[in-house]
């Protein structure tokens, strides 16, 4: 594949970590997320290393944004060859709590944003007959965590969306598409659970085990990104030791 990657969620955790990681690698990155702020000091690092990318100010749940930022990055480097389909949110509640914003907030961006990307995104690979796509679901698009209903739902969702479209596009077009299922990995998600019940819960499991670092996943990322072309890891499933499930 080529060496022109669109990273959304980049602006921190495990999206910043991969832009880093692939930018080392010789990988122009289009790093994309609202906080254009983190964006821009994490282009500053990669630029110091020696490496290239392309802020892009994108909200994934507005089909206009994503479809500019799509034409940018093109516009700058001429192709797209990995899309990763990483940005993400994960407040924890149970169901009776009816917290609706949360669960819509997550089906938009977990979901209808994952999906958005994918769509301003294929017509170039397709056009290209080459790509690889990387979505990012979670060991939670496996099984199911009391209150994580809503955010199970919808990594099970990416997880069945990223086999059907390992399905449809991967022969016809050339387009290796990886499910990346990550156990607990150390970020500034579990900084939105405002749940204090779940918030203690995350805190003693972190306690119990040293958690995964954006970069182990970004590590396994380059793994699947470098295996021979026709080789498609399809699923990258990283637990830290001791996480069981
Ligand atoms: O979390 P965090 P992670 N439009 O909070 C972006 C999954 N995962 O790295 O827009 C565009 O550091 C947000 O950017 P900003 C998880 O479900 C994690 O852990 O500037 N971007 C930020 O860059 C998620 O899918 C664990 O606020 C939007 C990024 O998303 C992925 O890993 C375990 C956005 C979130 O970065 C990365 O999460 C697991 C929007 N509307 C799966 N909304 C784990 N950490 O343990 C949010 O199994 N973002």
């Amino acid at each position: 594949n080529g060496n022109v990657a669109l990273i959304t969620g980049a602006s921190s955790g495990i999206g910043a970590a991969t832009a880093l990681k692939l930018a080392a690698a010789g990988v122009n990155v289009g790093i994309a997320a609202r906080r254009t702020d983190r964006l821009e000091a994490l282009k500053t690092e990669i630029t110091e290393k020696g490496g290239k990318a392309l802020v892009i100010a994108m909200d994934v749940v507005d089909p206009a944004s994503v479809e500019t930022g799509v034409k940018k990055l093109v516009d700058a480097y001429g192709s797209i060859d990995i899309l990763f389909n990483n940005a993400g949110l994960m407040p924890l509640s149970d169901v009776d709590q009816l917290r609706t914003g949360e669960w819509h907030r997550m089906v938009d961006v977990n979901v209808k944003g994952l999906l958005n990307t994918t769509a301003a995104v294929l017509p170039q690979m397709i056009k290209q007959h080459s790509g690889h796509i990387f979505n990012t679901s979670s060991i939670a698009g496996r099984k199911v965590f009391k209150g994580l209903s809503v955010y199970c739902a919808t990594k099970h969702a990416v997880t069945a969306f990223s086999d059907g479209l390992r399905m449809e596009v991967g022969e016809k077009h050339n387009i290796r598409v990886t499910c990346i299922q990550p156990g607990a990995v150390a970020t500034e998600l579990y900084d939105q659970i405002t749940d204090t019940g779940y918030r203690q819960q995350m805190d003693d499991l972190a306690k119990q085990m040293t958690f995964l670092q954006g970069t182990d996943i970004a590590e396994t990322i380059l793994f699947a990104l470098q295996a021979p072309a026709h080789v498609n890891v399809a699923e990258l499933f990283v637990l830290p030791v001791g996480q069981g499930w």
